[in-house]
């Protein structure tokens, strides 16, 4: 591939509803570029986007992928994006190195869930956009309908800059309302605007030259006086009001078919922006900010936004925002404070990988083997530390606990979950103590149940999965005291141990607190370590139900000790044995982790979504507007929450978004309790 100046790129992200047509579009404008003889199908698993074999098995994307194509001149990189919720890892990274986003839209649903949700996503970082309304070839596809939904659901001016000539199976090409010219058919040859859409295309034509007047003070002077604006002036004044936010250019083409495609393709490299022309980030030893021109020549800023790594390797994708990294050179890991290596670079096209010399500033490329860098860190010159903004991901919300199939899965295990969460940072995994399973987090079900085929296809790993337990703790509500004698003087060497202790609550947080208080030496210290280890032996495994003591403090305070039969063992057993019974007098209770839940609704699902938190032992914290969208804050005990992704799902159609973490621990209800303790005691037996 040749060499690219950074005022010749465009990185766009497509954004969709799952099935909107992404990964075909994709596909389509690679070979009206010339390079594939024939374009690949999502169905036949053979396009260059979807290329993961559980791409290709599920016919549908499931992590982003980056397709560089040449169009006229320019260089595009496409991010190919997954469309739900699940795989919000994949688009907001995709999201971070992007200077402008397309939206596609079926012409027939109109703006979807996946819609409104990506359109979030581009709002956070203020992309410019531009929509394509899609599968114009379509039963009942209808240009108007879909445009309609837009202004319906998104505040912006949305301005038809390409008009269809004809619909669904007449679907014939399109006008391109700036040159004022028709493009026919998948090679998008040029002819007149029809006769019959003169009229249409006029007045489609003054809001563009308006929305393009906008933000320009010459332009709107000139346009004011009645004067004529040139192609150019229009161009240059689109691309101001484009990225200011407030003027949105929709397309129409019919992806699969390549209709409208060359035209789309025109129009991402002529409104889009290029690269900015600085980057901000931070020295880290002075915590100064410094400004760094987006030119081949300044220091090397580059951050890492995605990583893939399978058993032979890692690949790590990059965006450069300053100077250039080259092939064969070293660089600094500013977050690590480690050298890098840097091997080979390439161009990725899907899983094509063409190598390159260097890649500059404003440009995406990806390098493998990298020995220390992770997603979202910066790669800088060895002499000239800067780091840039990170990648924020979500926290994750669903979670199973895995169990491996056979012992040999059980070595792996750890590992393999470790290169998952390398991979995908909205993904967790840890070892829960207080019921000893193995917890693997992610954001939804089908992100999950990807990441445990994964675990076996390129790892090599088989897991069984279930709903975790609920890691309750255990606690006391008041002060007891007890004195225990452990005392075995029947034949062979003796025991004898006699301790007396004081437990009470303290507070949360706290963990366990010992004290000894014996006055006048009526045990000896030396027992002091054997009394507090019989004690702790207990508090992993608990009193009442299994799970781990938390937030008391026993004091030890008196006891009696023999001259001979006194030992550590004596001490132990009595410590151990003491504290059980003194526990369940000092009224035990079982603490739960309660969850502060954010849920994002449509309003009109605000009265279910609060009536189905209520039946949850929810207690909501405070209600809010933004976007026409209601978001509810609230408490929720974690056992009512553990599968509430589906049920979030059926109560809104899909629509509701929610966030949650372990915010504290709460006393489960006494009527619950039961029901908790027996089921433990059914588990250990
Ligand atoms: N009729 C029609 N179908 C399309 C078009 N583009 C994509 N499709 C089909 O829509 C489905 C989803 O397409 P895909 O590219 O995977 O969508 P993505 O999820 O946005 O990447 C596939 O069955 C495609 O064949 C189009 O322009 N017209
Ligand atoms: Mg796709």
């Amino acid at each position: 591939m040749k060499d690219y100046r950074t005022e010749q790129l465009r990185n766009v992200v497509l954004l969709s509803h799952q099935g909107a047509g992404k990964t075909s579009l994709t596909e389509s404008i690679l070979f009206a570029s010339g390079v594939l003889n024939r374009t690949g199908r999502v169905e036949d698993g053979n396009t260059v986007a979807d290329f993961d074999p559980e791409e290709v098995e599920r016919q549908m994307s499931l992590s982003a992928s980056v397709v560089a194509v040449e169009w006229q001149g320019s260089k595009i990189n496409i991010l190919d994006t997954p469309g739900t919720f699940d795989f919000v890892g994949e688009i907001k990274q995709a999201i971070r190195v992007v200077d402008g986003a397309l939206f596609l839209i079926d012409s027939v649903a109109g703006v979807e869930v996946g819609t409104e949700l990506t359109w979030g996503y581009a709002d956070e970082r203020n992309l410019p956009r531009m929509v394509v309304i899609n599968k114009m070839d379509r039963e009942n596809a209808s240009f108007e309908r879909a445009l309609d939904t837009l202004g319906k659901h998104f505040d912006a001016q949305f301005i038809p800059l390409l008009l269809p000539i004809g619909s669904q199976s007449s679907f014939a090409g399109v006008v391109d309302v700036v040159k004022m010219k028709a493009f026919m058919g998948a090679e998008g040859k040029a002819a007149n605007v029809p006769a019959n859409m003169a009229d249409q295309v006029e007045e489609a034509r003054m809001m563009v030259i308006e929305a393009a007047a906008e933000n320009d003070d010459e332009l709107i002077i000139k346009y004011l006086d009645g004067e004529e604006l040139t192609d150019e002036e229009i161009i240059r004044g689109l691309q101001a009001s484009l990225a200011g936010g407030t003027v949105v250019p929709v397309l129409c083409a019919a992806g699969l078919t390549g209709f409208g495609v060359r035209a789309l393709a025109d129009m991402i490299a002529s409104y889009l922006p290029a690269p900015a022309e600085s980057v901000v980030g931070r020295n880290p030893a002075t915590e100064e900010d410094e400004e760094l021109g987006a030119d081949a020549a300044a220091p090397l800023t580059a951050l890492v936004f995605k990583t893939t790594v399978d058993p032979y390797g890692r690949q790590s994708y990059f965006r450069v925002y300053s100077g250039a990294l080259e092939s064969d050179s070293r660089v600094l890991n500013v977050d690590v404070r480690e050298e890098e290596r840097i091997g080979q670079l390439a161009t990725p096209r899907g899983g094509d990988q063409l190598p390159v010399a260097r890649v500059v500033a404003g440009d995406i490329g990806v390098v493998t083997k990298l020995a220390h860098t992770d997603t979202g860190q910066t790669l800088c010159d060895r002499d000239h530390p800067v780091k840039l903004p990170g990648i924020e991901f979500p926290v994750p919300i669903f979670s199973v606990a895995v169990a491996p199939k056979t012992k040999a899965d059980s070595a792996k295990m750890g590992t393999a979950l470790s290169r998952l969460v390398e991979e995908d940072p909205t993904f967790e995994w840890h070892l829960e103590p207080s019921t000893r399973q193995t917890i693997l987090s992610g954001m939804g079900d089908a992100h999950v149940d990807i990441a445990c085929r994964r675990l076996k296809r390129k790892f090599g790993v088989e897991v069984l999965t279930a709903v975790p337990k609920v890691p309750y703790r255990e606690t006391v509500t008041r002060q007891s005291e007890e004195t225990y004698r452990h005392k075995k003087q029947t034949g062979g060497a003796g025991q004898f141990a006699q301790v007396s202790m004081r437990l009470e609550p303290v507070e949360p947080d706290t963990g366990f607190v010992y004290d000894w208080e014996v006055v006048g030496g009526s045990i000896s210290g030396s027992f002091r370590p054997s009394i507090e280890k019989g004690i702790r032996s207990v508090l992993e495994t608990g009193v009442l139900a299994g799970y781990p003591v938390v937030d008391i403090r026993v004091a030890v305070t008196d006891g009696k000790e023999h001259p001979v039969d006194s030992k550590d063992i004596a001490f132990q057993i009595a410590g151990r044995e003491g504290f059980k019974q003194a526990f369940l007098r000092a009224g035990p209770v079982l603490l739960e982790p309660i969850c502060e839940v954010t849920v994002t609704v449509p309003e009109e699902y605000m009265g279910d979504v609060l009536n189905d938190l209520n039946t949850r032992r929810g207690r909501v914290m405070g209600m809010d507007q933004q976007h026409g969208r209601s978001i509810v804050s609230a408490t929720v005990p974690l056992a009512e929450m553990q599968r509430y992704s589906t049920s979030l799902r059926a109560i809104t159609q899909g629509r509701g978004l929610y966030s949650m973490k372990i915010v504290s621990y709460e006393q489960v209800p006494s009527h619950l309790v039961d029901g908790v303790v027996a089921e433990a005691k059914q588990e250990e037996e």
